[in-house]
Protein backbone atom coordinates (compact mmCIF):
# COMPACT_ATOMS: atom_id res chain seq x y z
CA UNK A 1 0.00 0.00 0.00
CA UNK A 2 3.34 2.49 1.00
CA UNK A 3 4.61 1.54 -2.48
CA UNK A 4 0.92 2.57 -4.13
CA UNK A 5 1.28 6.13 -2.58
CA UNK A 6 4.58 6.86 -3.02
CA UNK A 7 4.01 5.94 -7.05
CA UNK A 8 1.25 8.00 -6.97
CA UNK A 9 2.97 11.26 -5.41
CA UNK A 10 6.31 10.49 -8.19
CA UNK A 11 3.21 10.45 -11.02
CA UNK A 12 1.54 13.54 -9.62
CA UNK A 13 5.21 15.31 -9.67
CA UNK A 14 6.43 13.94 -12.67
CA UNK A 15 2.76 15.24 -14.33
CA UNK A 16 3.23 18.15 -12.65
CA UNK A 17 6.20 18.92 -14.28
CA UNK A 18 5.73 17.97 -17.71
CA UNK A 19 2.40 20.37 -17.35
CA UNK A 20 0.03 17.23 -18.37
CA UNK A 21 1.17 18.04 -21.93
CA UNK A 22 2.89 15.29 -24.72
CA UNK A 23 4.85 17.97 -25.46
CA UNK A 24 7.19 16.84 -22.37
CA UNK A 25 7.53 13.33 -23.44
CA UNK A 26 10.25 13.81 -25.57
CA UNK A 27 12.39 11.21 -27.06
CA UNK A 28 15.33 12.16 -29.86
CA UNK A 29 16.07 10.54 -32.75
CA UNK A 30 15.01 8.09 -35.10
CA UNK A 31 13.67 5.78 -31.80
CA UNK A 32 10.34 7.49 -31.69
CA UNK A 33 8.79 10.18 -29.08
CA UNK A 34 5.63 10.57 -27.29
CA UNK A 35 3.10 8.31 -25.46
CA UNK A 36 1.34 9.11 -22.32
CA UNK A 37 3.63 8.24 -19.25
CA UNK A 38 6.00 11.20 -18.16
CA UNK A 39 9.15 10.97 -19.50
CA UNK A 40 11.08 9.48 -16.47
CA UNK A 41 8.20 6.16 -16.82
CA UNK A 42 9.17 3.01 -18.47
CA UNK A 43 8.91 2.68 -21.78
CA UNK A 44 6.44 0.38 -23.59
CA UNK A 45 6.77 -0.74 -27.02
CA UNK A 46 2.88 -1.75 -28.44
CA UNK A 47 3.01 -4.58 -31.56
CA UNK A 48 -0.07 -5.27 -32.87
CA UNK A 49 -2.16 -7.44 -36.13
CA UNK A 50 -4.77 -4.54 -34.85
CA UNK A 51 -7.62 -6.77 -34.62
CA UNK A 52 -10.93 -5.54 -32.78
CA UNK A 53 -8.85 -6.01 -29.44
CA UNK A 54 -5.63 -4.79 -30.93
CA UNK A 55 -7.28 -1.70 -31.70
CA UNK A 56 -9.47 -1.27 -28.08
CA UNK A 57 -5.98 -1.48 -27.04
CA UNK A 58 -4.83 1.19 -29.44
CA UNK A 59 -7.85 3.18 -27.80
CA UNK A 60 -6.40 2.59 -24.36
CA UNK A 61 -2.93 3.16 -24.59
CA UNK A 62 -2.77 6.94 -24.58
CA UNK A 63 -5.15 6.88 -21.08
CA UNK A 64 -2.63 4.65 -19.02
CA UNK A 65 0.21 6.62 -17.26
CA UNK A 66 1.93 3.89 -15.90
CA UNK A 67 4.51 3.44 -19.05
CA UNK A 68 5.47 6.23 -21.65
CA UNK A 69 4.62 4.74 -25.11
CA UNK A 70 7.28 4.87 -27.40
CA UNK A 71 5.26 3.75 -30.21
CA UNK A 72 3.06 1.27 -32.05
CA UNK A 73 4.39 -1.67 -34.80
CA UNK A 74 1.58 -3.16 -37.18
CA UNK A 75 2.28 -7.03 -38.13
CA UNK A 76 0.56 -9.01 -41.06
CA UNK A 77 -1.85 -10.98 -39.29
CA UNK A 78 -5.84 -10.41 -38.46
CA UNK A 79 -5.41 -7.21 -40.11
CA UNK A 80 -2.67 -6.28 -42.71
CA UNK A 81 0.14 -4.31 -41.27
CA UNK A 82 -0.32 -1.41 -44.31
CA UNK A 83 -3.98 -1.43 -43.26
CA UNK A 84 -3.23 -1.87 -39.83
CA UNK A 85 -0.92 1.30 -39.61
CA UNK A 86 -3.63 3.15 -41.02
CA UNK A 87 -6.32 2.20 -38.76
CA UNK A 88 -3.88 2.57 -35.79
CA UNK A 89 -3.33 6.49 -36.93
CA UNK A 90 -6.83 6.96 -37.29
CA UNK A 91 -8.02 5.68 -33.76
CA UNK A 92 -5.43 7.86 -32.33
CA UNK A 93 -6.80 10.77 -34.20
CA UNK A 94 -10.00 10.59 -33.03
CA UNK A 95 -8.98 10.75 -29.79
CA UNK A 96 -6.24 13.99 -30.95
CA UNK A 97 -3.42 11.94 -29.80
CA UNK A 98 -0.35 12.63 -32.10
CA UNK A 99 2.70 11.82 -30.07
CA UNK A 100 2.49 8.11 -30.42
CA UNK A 101 4.58 7.28 -33.79
CA UNK A 102 3.39 4.19 -35.61
CA UNK A 103 5.40 2.04 -37.76
CA UNK A 104 4.46 -0.38 -40.21
CA UNK A 105 6.03 -3.85 -39.98
CA UNK A 106 6.56 -6.85 -41.65
CA UNK A 107 3.82 -8.32 -44.13
CA UNK A 108 5.99 -11.94 -44.53
CA UNK A 109 6.47 -14.13 -41.68
CA UNK A 110 10.02 -14.78 -40.23
CA UNK A 111 10.62 -17.17 -42.86
CA UNK A 112 9.93 -14.74 -45.24
CA UNK A 113 6.60 -16.60 -46.70
CA UNK A 114 3.22 -14.88 -47.28
CA UNK A 115 1.17 -14.24 -44.18
CA UNK A 116 -2.29 -15.67 -44.99
CA UNK A 117 -5.21 -13.76 -43.96
CA UNK A 118 -7.43 -15.08 -41.59
CA UNK A 119 -11.50 -15.18 -42.30
CA UNK A 120 -11.72 -12.25 -39.69
CA UNK A 121 -9.42 -9.83 -42.09
CA UNK A 122 -12.19 -7.74 -43.88
CA UNK A 123 -13.93 -7.54 -40.14
CA UNK A 124 -10.72 -6.20 -38.51
CA UNK A 125 -9.51 -3.68 -41.47
CA UNK A 126 -12.81 -2.17 -41.25
CA UNK A 127 -12.53 -1.66 -37.33
CA UNK A 128 -15.94 -3.76 -36.92
CA UNK A 129 -18.04 -0.74 -38.77
CA UNK A 130 -16.45 1.95 -37.48
CA UNK A 131 -15.87 4.58 -39.88
CA UNK A 132 -12.88 7.32 -39.09
CA UNK A 133 -11.53 10.36 -40.78
CA UNK A 134 -8.27 9.68 -42.59
CA UNK A 135 -5.03 10.49 -40.28
CA UNK A 136 -3.16 13.81 -41.09
CA UNK A 137 0.07 11.55 -39.76
CA UNK A 138 1.82 8.92 -41.85
CA UNK A 139 3.35 5.99 -40.58
CA UNK A 140 7.40 6.09 -40.01
CA UNK A 141 9.77 6.22 -42.75
CA UNK A 142 11.56 2.97 -40.41
CA UNK A 143 10.32 -0.71 -41.46
CA UNK A 144 8.51 -2.10 -37.94
CA UNK A 145 12.17 -4.10 -37.08
CA UNK A 146 14.16 -1.36 -37.41
CA UNK A 147 11.76 1.12 -35.49
CA UNK A 148 11.83 -1.40 -32.60
CA UNK A 149 15.46 -1.79 -32.79
CA UNK A 150 15.93 1.50 -32.91
CA UNK A 151 13.72 2.06 -29.83
CA UNK A 152 15.42 -0.33 -27.77
CA UNK A 153 18.77 1.21 -28.34
CA UNK A 154 17.59 4.83 -27.09
CA UNK A 155 15.58 3.75 -23.86
CA UNK A 156 17.29 4.72 -21.28
CA UNK A 157 15.98 1.38 -19.33
CA UNK A 158 14.66 -1.68 -20.19
CA UNK A 159 11.72 -1.73 -22.42
CA UNK A 160 8.02 -3.48 -21.78
CA UNK A 161 7.16 -4.97 -25.33
CA UNK A 162 3.45 -5.77 -25.40
CA UNK A 163 3.31 -8.15 -28.15
CA UNK A 164 0.02 -8.98 -29.28
CA UNK A 165 0.32 -10.19 -32.82
CA UNK A 166 2.72 -12.82 -34.49
CA UNK A 167 6.09 -12.18 -33.14
CA UNK A 168 7.63 -11.17 -36.46
CA UNK A 169 9.00 -7.81 -36.34
CA UNK A 170 10.83 -8.41 -32.95
CA UNK A 171 12.33 -11.90 -34.00
CA UNK A 172 13.27 -9.88 -37.15
CA UNK A 173 14.95 -7.28 -34.77
CA UNK A 174 16.47 -9.55 -32.71
CA UNK A 175 18.10 -11.94 -35.39
CA UNK A 176 19.93 -8.29 -37.08
CA UNK A 177 20.90 -7.37 -33.39
CA UNK A 178 20.82 -10.33 -30.89
CA UNK A 179 22.38 -7.73 -28.02
CA UNK A 180 19.30 -5.51 -28.14
CA UNK A 181 17.66 -8.24 -25.62
CA UNK A 182 19.07 -7.30 -22.95
CA UNK A 183 17.35 -3.61 -23.69
CA UNK A 184 13.75 -5.67 -23.37
CA UNK A 185 12.24 -6.01 -19.96
CA UNK A 186 9.71 -8.12 -20.47
CA UNK A 187 7.45 -9.55 -24.00
CA UNK A 188 3.93 -9.90 -22.80
CA UNK A 189 1.68 -12.15 -24.96
CA UNK A 190 -1.34 -13.43 -25.94
CA UNK A 191 -1.93 -17.15 -25.91
CA UNK A 192 0.60 -20.45 -25.21
CA UNK A 193 3.94 -19.59 -27.30
CA UNK A 194 5.10 -23.07 -25.48
CA UNK A 195 2.51 -25.30 -27.00
CA UNK A 196 1.96 -22.79 -29.77
CA UNK A 197 -1.53 -23.43 -30.62
CA UNK A 198 -3.11 -19.97 -30.66
CA UNK A 199 -3.22 -18.10 -33.60
CA UNK A 200 -0.82 -15.24 -32.95
CA UNK A 201 2.10 -18.42 -32.42
CA UNK A 202 0.76 -20.13 -35.41
CA UNK A 203 0.91 -18.05 -37.71
CA UNK A 204 4.24 -17.60 -37.16
CA UNK A 205 5.73 -20.26 -35.46
CA UNK A 206 9.35 -19.69 -36.37
CA UNK A 207 9.25 -15.90 -35.27
CA UNK A 208 7.94 -17.32 -31.73
CA UNK A 209 10.78 -19.80 -31.78
CA UNK A 210 13.67 -17.33 -32.75
CA UNK A 211 12.34 -14.70 -29.83
CA UNK A 212 11.74 -17.99 -27.03
CA UNK A 213 15.46 -18.65 -28.11
CA UNK A 214 16.73 -15.11 -27.46
CA UNK A 215 16.15 -15.79 -23.92
CA UNK A 216 13.67 -12.85 -23.26
CA UNK A 217 11.61 -13.09 -20.45
CA UNK A 218 7.99 -13.88 -21.96
CA UNK A 219 5.00 -13.42 -20.14
CA UNK A 220 1.93 -15.65 -21.44
CA UNK A 221 -1.51 -15.08 -20.98
CA UNK A 222 -3.47 -18.24 -22.32
CA UNK A 223 -7.91 -18.56 -22.51
CA UNK A 224 -8.13 -20.06 -18.90
CA UNK A 225 -7.38 -16.98 -18.07
CA UNK A 226 -9.01 -14.51 -20.94
CA UNK A 227 -12.33 -16.79 -21.51
CA UNK A 228 -13.52 -14.94 -18.31
CA UNK A 229 -14.07 -11.95 -19.73
CA UNK A 230 -15.86 -12.19 -22.75
CA UNK A 231 -17.36 -8.84 -24.95
CA UNK A 232 -20.75 -9.70 -24.40
CA UNK A 233 -23.76 -7.86 -24.64
CA UNK A 234 -23.58 -6.84 -20.96
CA UNK A 235 -20.25 -5.53 -21.41
CA UNK A 236 -21.41 -3.96 -24.46
CA UNK A 237 -24.03 -1.88 -22.18
CA UNK A 238 -21.55 -1.10 -19.85
CA UNK A 239 -19.20 0.50 -22.75
CA UNK A 240 -22.13 2.44 -24.03
CA UNK A 241 -22.88 3.82 -20.43
CA UNK A 242 -19.32 5.64 -20.63
CA UNK A 243 -18.73 9.15 -21.85
CA UNK A 244 -15.24 9.24 -22.39
CA UNK A 245 -14.21 9.25 -26.27
CA UNK A 246 -12.36 5.91 -26.24
CA UNK A 247 -15.29 4.39 -24.81
CA UNK A 248 -17.51 5.86 -27.26
CA UNK A 249 -15.36 4.38 -30.35
CA UNK A 250 -14.92 1.12 -28.61
CA UNK A 251 -18.79 0.83 -28.26
CA UNK A 252 -19.40 1.86 -32.06
CA UNK A 253 -16.79 -0.40 -33.08
CA UNK A 254 -18.24 -3.32 -30.72
CA UNK A 255 -21.98 -2.50 -31.50
CA UNK A 256 -22.40 -5.47 -33.70
CA UNK A 257 -19.95 -8.09 -32.23
CA UNK A 258 -21.35 -8.21 -28.92
CA UNK A 259 -22.18 -12.09 -28.72
CA UNK A 260 -19.46 -13.14 -26.71
CA UNK A 261 -17.26 -14.83 -28.89
CA UNK A 262 -14.58 -12.58 -28.87
CA UNK A 263 -12.56 -12.12 -25.26
CA UNK A 264 -11.32 -9.03 -23.81
CA UNK A 265 -7.87 -10.29 -25.24
CA UNK A 266 -5.82 -8.22 -26.12
CA UNK A 267 -6.94 -5.81 -23.55
CA UNK A 268 -6.14 -7.97 -20.89
CA UNK A 269 -2.70 -8.44 -21.77
CA UNK A 270 -2.37 -5.29 -21.22
CA UNK A 271 -4.05 -5.01 -18.62
CA UNK A 272 -1.45 -7.61 -16.83
CA UNK A 273 1.40 -5.31 -17.31
CA UNK A 274 -0.66 -3.02 -15.78
CA UNK A 275 -1.97 -4.11 -12.81
CA UNK A 276 -0.21 -7.67 -12.40
CA UNK A 277 -2.36 -7.99 -9.23
CA UNK A 278 -4.96 -9.07 -10.54
CA UNK A 279 -3.72 -11.92 -12.62
CA UNK A 280 -2.70 -15.11 -11.77
CA UNK A 281 0.91 -16.18 -13.18
CA UNK A 282 1.75 -19.57 -13.26
CA UNK A 283 4.87 -20.02 -12.40
CA UNK A 284 4.91 -16.73 -10.15
CA UNK A 285 8.30 -16.41 -10.69
CA UNK A 286 10.18 -17.39 -13.98
CA UNK A 287 11.80 -16.39 -17.28
CA UNK A 288 8.95 -17.71 -19.19
CA UNK A 289 5.13 -18.04 -17.32
CA UNK A 290 1.68 -18.07 -18.46
CA UNK A 291 -1.03 -15.83 -16.77
CA UNK A 292 -3.64 -18.64 -15.91
CA UNK A 293 -6.69 -16.85 -14.03
CA UNK A 294 -7.46 -13.14 -13.84
CA UNK A 295 -10.16 -11.50 -11.55
CA UNK A 296 -12.77 -10.66 -14.06
CA UNK A 297 -14.95 -7.85 -12.13
CA UNK A 298 -11.80 -5.60 -11.27
CA UNK A 299 -9.83 -6.54 -15.01
CA UNK A 300 -13.21 -4.94 -16.44
CA UNK A 301 -13.56 -2.03 -14.60
CA UNK A 302 -10.22 -1.41 -14.98
CA UNK A 303 -10.57 -1.40 -18.99
CA UNK A 304 -13.88 0.63 -18.80
CA UNK A 305 -12.21 2.99 -16.52
CA UNK A 306 -9.36 3.89 -19.18
CA UNK A 307 -11.60 4.05 -21.89
CA UNK A 308 -13.93 6.36 -19.82
CA UNK A 309 -10.93 9.06 -19.08
CA UNK A 310 -12.53 12.41 -20.31
CA UNK A 311 -9.95 14.32 -22.31
CA UNK A 312 -9.15 16.91 -19.59
CA UNK A 313 -7.59 14.18 -17.91
CA UNK A 314 -5.57 12.21 -20.35
CA UNK A 315 -2.25 12.18 -19.13
CA1 LIG B 1 -3.91 -9.09 -31.70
Amino acid sequence: MLLRVIEALVLAVTLMSCGGSGEADQGSGDGGSGGSGGASAPWLLCDVDMGLDDARVVLALPMQDMFHVAGIVTVEGSAGAVTGADNALRLLAALGVDSIPVAVGSERTFDGQPTPAPGWRAMAEGLGGLSLEPSSRSPEPTAGADFIAATLRESPEPVYVLAIGPLTNLALALDADPSLVEKIHSVSVLGDFVACEDYNCETDPAAAVAVRASAASLDMLVPSATNKVPFDAAFLARVQGLTGRAGQLVAQMMAQHSNGYMKLWDDSVLEAMLEPSLFTFDPPDAHERQGVDLQADAVEQALLDLWDTPASMMP
